[in-house]
């Protein structure tokens, strides 16, 4: 797939408030740090599209960015971050789960999981709740340029034996990096391949209708 545009719509704190999900929709989420936002900016090839540091918790928003006016990213907040309240974990929670659970137009959610380390109890557990939810998500594996191959693959398969535990087959797996492009043409080619199966007729009219809004 090529990106002939990526621009950012807007920044949500309430599920009520997003765009019309007339589009097909796909979340990117993981562990806060991990590179989400690097990793949407590698694909779009914009960078500063998404907000990236090194300080853990930036993204704290529902982000939604256009794709070739015909698709969504969104970019949200990353879970497991010690440094905020309870109270605040709690909200996340809550407000995250009621997005992904409500969305219509979300196709598939990224899972990121950072390629250096053993699987992770918070991310497993995210896992099994998506696949309780009936959630369909990939797994994409990130920061593959800090270390070689093998030790990339050896964390890519403790991961898929620990999924197994709970399920009966392993989802679509990218290993990418943000630093060298890699993994790039693998998840928009699977992207493209799923809004092929997209409806977007049925939604057509008030997607016309919501264009002229922006
Ligand atoms: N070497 C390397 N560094 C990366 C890669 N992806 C992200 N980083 C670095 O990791 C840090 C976090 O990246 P972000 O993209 O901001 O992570 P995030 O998951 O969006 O973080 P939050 O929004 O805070 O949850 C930054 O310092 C990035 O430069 C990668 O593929 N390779
Ligand atoms: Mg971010």
């Amino acid at each position: 797939m090529i990106i002939k545009t990526a621009e950012f719509i807007c920044s949500n704190t309430q599920v009520s408030k997003l765009p019309p999900a007339v589009l097909p929709e796909y979340a990117f989420i993981g562990r806060s740090n991990v590179g989400k936002s690097s990793l949407i900016n590698m694909l779009t090839n914009k960078k500063g599209l998404a907000k990236t540091s090194q300080t853990p918790g930036k993204t704290q928003l529902i982000n939604h960015f256009l794709i070739n006016d015909n698709w969504y990213i969104v970019d949200l907040p990353g879970y497991g971050y010690a440094r905020i309240s309870k109270s605040k974990k709690e909200d996340w929670n809550k407000f995250i789960r009621t997005y992904l659970d409500k969305r219509e137009s979300l196709q598939c959610v990224f899972v990121l999981i950072d390629s250096r380390v053993e699987p992770q109890k918070i991310d497993l557990e995210f896992c099994n709740w998506l696949g309780e939810k009936g959630l369909s998500f990939s797994l994409i594996f990130t920061k593959a340029d800090k270390q070689s191959r093998v030790k990339t693959d050896q964390t890519v398969s403790a991961f898929k034996k620990a999924l197994l535990a709970t399920f009966d087959d392993v989802p679509t797996i990218f290993i990418t990096s943000a630093e060298l492009q890699s993994g790039r043409e693998e998840v928009l080619n699977f992207v493209g391949s799923v809004n092929d199966q997209f409806d977007y007729k049925a939604v057509s009219a008030a997607y016309e209708a919501y264009k002229k809004t922006l």
